[in-house]
């Protein structure tokens, strides 16, 4: 079978997305010939079922009605372009991907509720910097669900990472120490964390996230980690709320968004880019090893729009 390209992969990720969006711009704009109220309202709608949130929805909506004034917008079709520019101007402020040092530790720690993919996210993360060259260490901080360390265990089996763990309800902030000290005895690859989900106004959770940053942060005062808050795309607006309150609460650093093959509300990335000053730093479009990818505002303009 033809190994499809990476473009191809975040294409069909993101066909849900794509039919819902495009498709129905296509229709909208299609042989439309008066650019009016009723047109308007239309686009309005559709943008804000796909999730662009109400801040780019009113943007695009003000361009096109000013440019419809100035006459320099002689047919819908032109609607398109306008909301690619808008979306690549957006997405690219976002697109920053990670940069991990080779021969020296780095610490990426994940955050986000419960089932967001946290884990998954760091058996392909692992997979992908193995094979770019990496030595990859997990460390399994959620102690608080039953089997989330045997689910951890499975992933660094699979990729060929150690796994540093205690038992079920032990202290993470102690499973993470036992990692600073394998790095402060000379290891120097990427150190992963899993956290334990729960909701995102659970305050027993936001304490233990800070006390693993806490304990990082005093073992290890010269490097910066990464804090990766993990969102679930498929749950739209509520992932920009979650979103917030992670970054108030505990100070992400980037962000990785889940699950994007299974959502007609792709275009929530568009929200959270617009709403929320935090790099982008890879996307996931399926449950399998190579189905994490670095985000790039391009490709996936293209891949939601073409
Ligand atoms: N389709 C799809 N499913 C995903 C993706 N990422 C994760 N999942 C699925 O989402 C479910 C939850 O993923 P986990 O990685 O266990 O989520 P978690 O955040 O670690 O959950 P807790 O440990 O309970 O907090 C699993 O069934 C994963 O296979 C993705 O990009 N696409
Ligand atoms: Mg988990």
């Amino acid at each position: 079978m033809a190994k499809i390209s990476f473009f191809e992969k975040i294409k069909n990720g993101l066909t849900k997305t794509r039919n819902a969006l495009t498709k129905n711009l296509d229709n909208l704009i299609f042989g439309r010939r008066v650019l009016d109220k009723e047109l308007f309202d239309e686009l309005e709608e559709l943008l804000i079922s796909a999730d662009m949130g109400p801040q780019f929805t009113c943007d695009l909506i003000d361009d096109v009605k000013q440019r419809v004034s100035r006459n320099e917008l002689q047919n819908a079709q032109e609607i398109k372009k306008i909301l690619q520019e808008r979306m690549i101007a957006i997405l690219q402020k976002m697109e920053k991907p990670l940069s991990i040092p080779k021969g020296k530790p780095f610490i990426i720690m994940t955050i986000g509720v419960n089932g967001s993919g946290k884990t998954t996210t760091i058996g392909k993360l692992a997979n992908s910097l193995k094979s770019d060259g990496y030595e990859v260490m997990l460390v399994a901080a959620d102690t608080f669900r039953a089997a989330a360390v045997e689910q951890l265990e499975v992933w660094g089996q699979r990729v060929g990472a150690p796994v540093i763990k205690q038992k079920t309800n032990a202290d993470p902030a102690a499973v993470v120490f036992d990692a600073m000290a394998k790095i402060k005895a000379g290891y120097s690859g990427v150190v992963i964390v899993d956290t334990a989900g729960r909701l995102h106004t659970s305050v027993n959770l936001m304490e233990e996230l800070k006390k693993i940053k806490r304990i990082i942060n005093k073992e290890m005062p010269e490097l910066s980690p990464e804090i990766l808050l993990i969102l679930d795309a498929t749950t739209g607006q509520n992932a920009v709320v979650q979103a917030k309150t992670f970054k108030e609460e505990i100070g992400a650093t980037g962000i990785v968004l889940t699950k994007l093959d299974g959502t007609s509300k792709g275009g929530v990335v568009v929200r959270i880019a617009s709403e929320l000053a935090l790099p982008v730093r890879y996307i996931g479009v399926g449950e399998g090893l190579d189905d994490l990818r670095v985000f790039d505002s391009g490709n996936f303009t293209k891949a939601l729009l073409d």
